[in-house]
């Protein structure tokens, strides 16, 4: 292999995500130097519809990335959410509850933001990475391998970011026997349309309905982002759009079939639902950050915000190193990213528990969620306590 194509860099970073760029660019203004390999072409990566919600920590890391200009200029703000739940309406007042908003932002287009930021300054991204595979994780110089073009190349570095998803090839680089997994699936999934038409509500619309939990969401005032609790094995084309748009209306309860407006579907997609937490987030020289080491139900609108949270932790440890020589902030990280995901785990399965259907699986579990909905929507702590989690827990 030419010298050419045998490189050494500071961080390699798997996974043009989100997450790996967000650390890139992070890292960048540290004067840190990454290079990022990414399996799928760009346009791939930027066209996955997937999360909308951020939480003030997440938008501050993308200031501190220097990606936020657009998401200054076109983002929504939201203070609040509405509960649709017994044919009654509730805002969920953020701002009087937990003094914090929420911002409206897709992630496409945040992760178009960051690609362009890191093209902008020269950072260097290899789209179409092919076959990447870790090897010496417990050197101090550990490597990936990766073809491109038809040619192999090899990267060495001082540390590995694994920011490659859940079906990413970090984690199942890391040996059984040192790995610490905990999981669980849901009965159910999620069905996701994009709708170029109004949402029904200025803010989020989450709905508890005997028929199932429904989420208005959306991407603008004029694009609305709904999803339905399906079953688990649902096919898509059983779902018309007429369908959809009649299953939205029942169980937000827009009984005059007036506030719902229908549009053009722009995607329609299906989400499995689970929790998973793989506590092995550092390896060596291998840190885990994002999907690549936890799925949460997105429920409570978490998965994104939380591969921010692991960034500013991780982002924080090598700024220690490369500047002091410090350690401490890298043997912490796992331990510092793990109390925040589990708590993340908390409160996305508990909104997952109150707002949807488990009657088919356990009735009286079922009646205990109602049950605690109600109480929930009539206290004032208790709803203090879900906006609190909502808008972002400090990192
Ligand atoms: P990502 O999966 O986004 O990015 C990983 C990147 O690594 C991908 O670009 C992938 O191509 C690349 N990669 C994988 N294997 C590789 C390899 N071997 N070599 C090189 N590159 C490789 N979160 C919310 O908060 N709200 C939501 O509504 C929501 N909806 C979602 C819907 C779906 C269908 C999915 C799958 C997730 C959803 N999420 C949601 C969670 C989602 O937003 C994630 O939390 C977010 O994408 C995490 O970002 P990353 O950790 O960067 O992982
Ligand atoms: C979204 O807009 O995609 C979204 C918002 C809130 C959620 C989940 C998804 O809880």
């Amino acid at each position: 292999m030419s010298r050419s194509r045998r490189r050494r860099t500071q961080v390699i970073i798997i996974g043009a995500g989100p997450a790996g760029l967000l650390l890139a660019q992070v890292l960048h203004e540290a004067a840190i130097e990454s290079v990022v390999l990414e399996k799928h072409a760009r346009a791939h990566v930027e066209g996955r519809i997937r999360a909308g919600i951020l939480e003030r920590g997440t938008v501050e890391m993308l200031g501190r990335a220097k990606a936020d200009a657009r998401l200054k200029r076109e983002a929504l703000s939201h203070d609040g959410i509405e509960i649709a739940f017994a044919g009654q309406r509730q805002r969920i007042d953020f701002k009087a509850l937990a003094g914090a908003l929420v911002t409206v932002y897709g992630q496409s287009e945040l992760t178009k933001d960051l690609a362009d930021r890191r093209a902008e300054i020269g950072g260097e991204t290899v789209y179409g990475a092919d076959e990447v595979a870790l090897g010496d994780l417990c050197s101090s110089r550990p490597a990936v391998s990766y073809m491109k073009d038809g040619q192999a190349y090899e990267l060495s570095a001082d540390f590995i970011a694994g920011c490659d998803g859940f079906h990413g090839v970090s984690r199942p680089s890391i040996p059984l026997d040192a790995l610490r997994i905990y999981e669980r699936a849901y009965p159910f999934a999620w069905l996701g349309v994009m709708v170029d038409a109004p949402p029904p509500a200025d803010v989020l619309l989450y709905a508890r309905h005997a028929r199932g939990f429904a989420l208005c969401s959306m991407r603008s005032r004029i694009r609305g982002r709904h999803y339905l609790q399906v079953g688990p094995e649902t096919e898509l084309d059983q779902w018309t759009p007429e369908r959809i748009f009649e299953e939205i209306a029942v169980r937000i309860g827009d009984d005059g079939r007036t506030e719902l407006k229908q549009g053009p579907l722009l995607e329609k997609s299906l989400t499995t639902m689970r929790s998973f937490v793989c506590e092995t987030m550092r390896f060596g020289r291998l840190f885990l950050v994002g999907d690549a080491a936890h799925i949460v139900p997105p429920t409570g609108a978490k998965g994104l915000n939380l591969a921010a949270g692991d960034v500013h932790y991780l982002s924080e440890a090598l700024m220690e190193f490369y500047r002091h020589g410090e350690t401490s902030g890298l043997d912490a990280y796992e331990g510092r990213a793990l109390r925040r995901v589990w708590k993340a785990q908390r409160f996305s399965q508990w909104m997952t528990a109150l707002l949807h259907d488990f009657a088919a699986v356990d009735a009286f579990q079922d009646r205990i969620h109602r049950a605690e909905l109600d109480y929930v929507l009539s206290s004032k702590s208790a709803l203090a306590s879900l906006a609190e989690n909502y808008v972002g827990l400090p990192y």
